[in-house]
Order: structure tokens, then C-alpha cells, then sequence
């Protein structure tokens, strides 16, 4: 048996002016870039997700491990998500619930995933990052209206650094247009990230970051009997694979300064998920440090790559 899927083109929109927000005692204790796609926790096999597997994708789960062991090292008080499925066409949206619970489905991976979730939103922080977004000159909007579903790609990203869910929560939408993407977009990621750098320390808060993307992002549309057959998983063609590891280097070595150019470049190069925005925002919030990340593991999911790297903190 074989199933057809599609996955969803994710772009942005443009960029305004910047004020900045006081600064005191918090910060950020480090960034991951942290993928999301479905099979990871259909894996794992977790008891808020309904559907059942035999494992695989092993060495990007095993790279989770260590996320997790990083961040109870860090002791932070709060985790900060962007990710490219909560899509909002106008604007940049905080959610500002204080209790999140539901059932998360993935559209195109039903069968992978379909998570119970239950959570809490750091709610100072959040509001406080509304006002540092409209003092940036974003357009921004607090989503208050409890019930909303939560996308898979903040659930999943937040799982996978930290089943627990012992940590409370900030979560920030895509300001995306399918139909539009341009480096202007990406500009506009960098006063995102300012003015989560300036909530977060206006707050005094100390918070890990987690840019919720895959790398490449052409993938296959069928898949085996078994989802986590892996004779099946490979990279959907040389020049992705090429691609993601063209950017990967760039990482390991760095300076971060560097990926301002070459993100956009390997963004043209193999359609990646980072032009939904949330690799520059994360880069950003950090200040785009002078540092080499950490590549804790790369693995592709139906085809298409996917990177977990840490960059420290400003505030271990
Ligand atoms: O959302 C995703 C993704 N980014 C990559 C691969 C497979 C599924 O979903
Ligand atoms: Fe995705």
C-alpha cells in the first residue's frame, strides 16, 4: 500500500520600523533549532499520541536526548517556540492562554499523529512580548481566546526538547503569505527576534529558544506499509542533501553572522522550512552571537533534511 501526501509551502511578509524595550536581569540560556515533523513522536511512541510504531528515525531522537539533557542542565524558567504551522496571515501572534489542552492532529499525517496536549503559558512573558513586538513596529496580536487548536509544529518541537511539559511556554505564530517570500520577510525575523531578546529581559526571565524547522524541504509522497520503514528514508535528491550540509558547516564552524546570507541562499537551493522564518528569528534573538552552533544530529523524514543544533546563551 502506498499513501500521497502534500506539505504545505509556508513564506512571510514585510518589515516595519524599531524601538527598544528596557533590558534587567533575564535572558536567553540557549537556542536549538528544533525540527517538528510528526514521525519523531509517532517514534517515540509517548502516551498523549494515539497512534502506535515500532520506532525509527533513531539518530534525530537520540540528538532529542541530549536537547533534554542540556536543558535540565540549564535550569530554565520558561521555552520559547516559533514554528511555520501556526500560520497567520497578519501579523505576528503571541499566544497569551494561560491553559492549553486539546488534541493536536496533523493534517497530512493523521495516522502519525494525533497528540492529547496539555500545557501552560508563561502569560507575563507572552503579554509582555505583544508590547515589545508593537514597540518594534510589528504588527502583533495576543491570541486570547482559549480553545484555538495548537499546530503540530509547536507541539511537537516543545515535546521533543521536553516531554515533561514541565516547563511553561511561549508561543509565536509564522506571519506568513503562501503566495509571497522575500528577503524582506527574513528582515522582519531579525526585529522578531529583537524583541523577543528585549521581553525576555525585561522579564527576567531565563529562557531556552526553539526555532521549530526542518532544513530541505522537497520530500517524497508516498510511503511503505510501515511508515518507519527506514530502507525507505533517504535524502530526496543530492542537491538537498547538499544543500543542508553546505548550511550545516557554515553552523559547526560559524560565526552566525555568516548564516545571514547563506540561510536565504540555502532557502533558494532546497525550498527549506527555514523561510518561514523561525531559524533567522532564533539567530536573531541570540544577537547573532560570534560562536560555532552545535550540530547534535541530522537525519531526513520522508526526504526532506532535519538538523537538531544547540547555540549557547548569552546567560548560562
Ligand atoms: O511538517 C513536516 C515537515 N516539516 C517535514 C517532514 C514531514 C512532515 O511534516
Ligand atoms: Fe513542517
Amino acid at each position: 500500500m502506498s499513501r500521497v501526501f502534500r506539505l504545505p509551502d509556508m513564506s512571510s511578509a514585510a518589515r516595519r520600523g524599531s524601538a527598544p524595550v528596557p533590558a534587567s536581569r533575564g535572558g536567553i540560556v540557549a537556542g536549538f533549532l528544533a525540527p517538528h515533523p510528526p514521525h519523531l513522536i509517532y517514534a517515540e511512541n509517548p502516551p498523549q499520541n494515539e497512534p502506535r510504531s515500532t520506532g525509527g528515525w533513531e539518530v534525530l531522537r537520540w540528538a532529542y536526548e541530549q536537547v533534554r539533557h542540556r536543558i535540565r542542565e540549564l535550569a530554565p524558567d520558561v521555552l520559547v517556540v516559533h514554528a511555520p504551522h501556526w500560520i497567520t496571515m497578519v501579523g505576528h501572534h503571541v499566544n497569551c492562554v494561560p491553559h492549553l489542552k486539546g488534541l493536536s492532529v496533523e493534517p497530512i499525517f493523521p495516522h502519525l499523529f494525533r497528540y492529547h496536549y496539555d500545557f501552560r503559558t508563561d502569560v507575563e512573558l507572552a503579554e509582555a512580548l505583544v508590547r515589545s513586538c508593537e514597540a518594534n513596529g510589528l504588527v502583533t496580536s495576543a491570541l486570547r481566546e482559549p480553545g484555538v487548536r495548537v499546530d503540530y509544529a509547536t507541539i511537537g518541537a516543545l515535546h521533543l526538547a521536553n516531554p515533561r511539559w514541565d516547563l511553561p511556554v511561549v508561543s509565536i505564530s509564522a506571519n506568513n503569505n503562501p503566495y509571497f517570500y522575500s528577503q524582506a520577510s527574513l528582515d522582519q525575523m531579525d526585529v522578531l527576534g529583537r524583541a523577543t531578546r528585549e521581553a525576555i529581559e525585561a522579564t527576567g526571565r531565563r529562557a531556552v529558544l526553539l526555532a521549530s524547522n526542518s532544513l530541505s524541504h522537497r520530500h517524497f509522497d508516498t510511503e511503505g506499509d510501515i511508515p518507519e520503514d527506514m530502507s525507505r528514508e533517504r535524502p530526496w535528491s543530492h542537491a538537498q542533501y547538499a544543500g543542508d550540509m553546505e548550511l550545516l558547516e557554515a553552523i559547526r564552524t560559524g560565526p552566525t553572522s555568516r548564516l545571514k546570507t547563506l540561510v536565504p541562499e540555502h532557502i533558494a537551493k532546497t525550498e527549506s522550512e527555514t523561510k518561514a522564518g523561525s531559524l533567522t528569528w532564533l539567530l536573531a534573538a541570540l544577537g547573532w552571537p560570534d560562536v560555532a552552533g552545535d550540530v547534535l544530529g541530522y537525519g531526513t523524514i520522508i526526504g526532506t533534511g532535519n538538523a537538531v543544533v544547540h547555540w549557547p546563551g548569552g546567560h548560562e
